[in-house]
């Protein structure tokens, strides 16, 4: 389609060119007398040529790449991972296991993944550019988009929908990874949250259970059930917070828990105020959920 559109564009501002150059020839200031333009070149360039030209790359655009990357039919997909999109983050949930983890995406490389995309609030819209073009996550609908990686590694991944302040810092990472180490990942998200071994850990599960926390995160196998905020029963084994906006390491997870606000301004979890015991403690307890 660059292609096309370059041989079109270059007729286009060549044809002006000449015309630029032909002005005044006979009088008028800048396309000649009237007759010096044939009719038949109106017809050709004005109507037969983007009529051809429009209907080709439509062609091209609604049979070809459309059936390239249609939502694949769930018979020839080997799994589906259902995609939930929230004001700044995303829910992913794998069907068949009680795995429910955010913003990384693991995924078995050379296998069609069948994405069901819905959102839990506004608008939101999946796009992994390397792997497929993009599908509107509509809340009350579920929409498919056929994942495929043919090479391990990891791809970005943006909500190309605009979903409010911090839309542009809503990211994933997909990690498509060879069978063997997703099986292994997938195991260890299957079990519930490991039971903190350190005394300040300990203390750290106490607060995040009796603190607001609890209230809008869900870690497995403990009374934490809130779904307002991600999962964080593995948080641990993630590598970025916040939807991909800042690294998971302890300094971070204080600064972010210290306060949100001032890392993405309008993100849904307040600012609790906290003092530096009370974190230290839940930042040992959070960095133990490997
Ligand atoms: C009102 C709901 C709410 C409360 C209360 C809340 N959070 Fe959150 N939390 C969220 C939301 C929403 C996000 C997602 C932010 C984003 O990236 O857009 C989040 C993100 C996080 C993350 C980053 C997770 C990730 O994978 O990116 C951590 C860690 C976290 N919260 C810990 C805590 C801790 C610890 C407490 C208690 C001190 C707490 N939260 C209280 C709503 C809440
Ligand atoms: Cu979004």
């Amino acid at each position: 389609m660059l292609a096309a559109s370059v041989v079109v564009f270059a007729g286009a501002v060549g044809l002006l060119v000449v015309a630029y150059l032909r002005r005044g020839v006979r009088g008028l200031p800048f396309f000649g007398e009237r007759e010096s333009v044939p009719e038949g070149m109106v017809l050709v360039f004005g109507i037969g040529v983007p009529l051809v030209a429009l209907v080709a790359l439509f062609g091209v655009s609604d049979v070809y790449l459309v059936k390239q990357t249609s939502p694949p039919n769930p018979s020839t997909t080997a799994m589906t991972i259902n995609v939930i999109g929230h004001q700044y983050w995303w829910e992913m949930r794998y069907p068949g296991t009680p795995v429910i983890t955010a913003n990384e995406l693991h995924m078995p490389v050379d296998t069609r993944v069948n994405i069901v995309a819905t959102s839990a609030d506004v608008i939101h819209s999946f796009w992994v550019p390397a792997l497929n073009r993009k599908i509107d996550m509509v809340p009350g609908r579920r929409n498919r988009v056929l994942l495929y990686a043919n090479q391990p590694g990891e791809y970005r991944g943006q909500c190309s929908q605009f979903c409010g302040m911090q839309h542009a810092h809503m990211a994933m990472i997909v990690f498509a990874q060879r069978p063997a180490q997703y099986r292994a990942w997938l195991a260890n998200e299957e079990r519930s949250a490991m039971t903190p071994t350190t005394a300040a850990a300990r203390a750290g599960e106490r607060d995040f259970m009796n603190d607001q926390c609890a209230s809008c995160h869900y870690i497995a196998g403990t009374p934490a059930q809130g779904f307002i905020g991600p999962a964080l029963t593995h948080l641990a084994d993630r590598t970025t917070l916040g939807a991909n906006e800042i690294p998971n390491r302890p300094a971070w997870l204080a600064a972010w828990i210290r306060n949100p606000q001032a890392i993405k301004p309008g993100v849904r979890m307040p600012d609790l105020g906290l003092g530096d015991n009370a974190i230290g403690q839940l930042v040992a307890y959070l960095d133990g959920l490997h």
